[in-house]
């Protein structure tokens, strides 16, 4: 007999399973969420050279970096939100529950006839019918193509003088995969797990507020959702284990047979 992990190894080797890295890149030009006034922005991400290769370290190169939390491709830990203050920091957060199956609903032809666009709980029902259940102990991968649009803050964010214009989820769904879905996490492909226009939501910021109170999981910015199948991939998430931290920036890969 073979074990598991053996034939995960060989699985690799032979191209049996294919690694989709699902993380976007990390540097000065990253788009960042614009919070409105009266409230706080995080900074973006920068790099400092200590040395390169120069009279600073002649044979080495290296750097430091300061940015946000919640800069990039990054996790959402519960004590991120108020309605999740007594639970984990992202030092804290169990890793089982940053390995695990990945259903991956596809409304980016929806997104791109409406940037306002949000899931819904008919679409999560419809995707189960063909699909099966979400995944228990997994994670809700929600595809809108936003994506492509990751490298210009400008169009990542699609702000006019309403505000920001993305897709999301509905309030209702939101609180469903909280409190119902067995996931243990929601993925997207945006700047936030919420909707562009979800400060205006009752309650403001559904995603974040729900999820994270019932102490799961967002995981945003992501890329490469296109290459995943709707069942059968397995999501890996790496967030730095920062203590006291409310996220952090993350490397997110998925396993997907090929
Ligand atoms: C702070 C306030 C509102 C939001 C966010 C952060 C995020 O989207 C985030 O990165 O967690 S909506
Ligand atoms: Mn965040």
């Amino acid at each position: 007999m073979t074990d598991a992990v053996t034939s995960l190894v060989d699985a690799l080797a032979s191209g049996a399973v294919r690694i989709v890295d699902l993380t976007q890149p990390l540097s000065d030009a990253t788009p960042i969420i614009q919070l409105p006034p009266p409230f706080a922005n995080t900074p973006g991400w920068t790099m400092r050279e200590i040395s390169a290769y120069d009279e600073r370290g002649p044979a080495w190169y290296w750097n430091s970096f300061e940015g946000g939390e919640h800069v990039g491709t990054h996790l959402d830990a519960p004590i991120h939100w108020v309605t999740g203050r007594d639970r984990e920091d992202v030092s804290q957060v169990d890793p089982s529950r940053l390995i695990g199956p990945a259903a991956v609903i596809d409304k980016s032809a929806e997104a791109a006839a409406d940037p306002d666009y949000l899931l819904t709980m008919d679409d999560v029902r419809e995707w189960e019918s063909r699909h099966g259940p979400l995944p228990d102990g997994g994670w809700l991968l929600y595809r809108t193509g936003w994506d492509a649009r990751a490298s210009d803050q400008q169009a990542f964010l699609n702000a006019n003088e309403t505000g920001p214009h993305t897709p999301g989820i509905t309030i209702e769904c939101a609180r469903w995969l909280a409190e119902e879905a067995p996931v243990v996490g929601v993925g997207v492909e945006t700047v936030g797990t919420d909707a562009g226009a979800a400060h205006s939501f009752e309650p403001a910021f559904p995603c974040h507020s729900f999820l994270l109170g019932a102490g799961k999981l967002g995981l945003t910015q992501l890329a490469n959702l296109s290459q995943l199948p709707p069942t059968g991939a397995v999501l890996i998430v790496a967030p730095l284990k920062i203590v006291k931290g409310s996220g952090s920036p993350c490397r997110a890969l998925a396993l997907v047979p090929a």
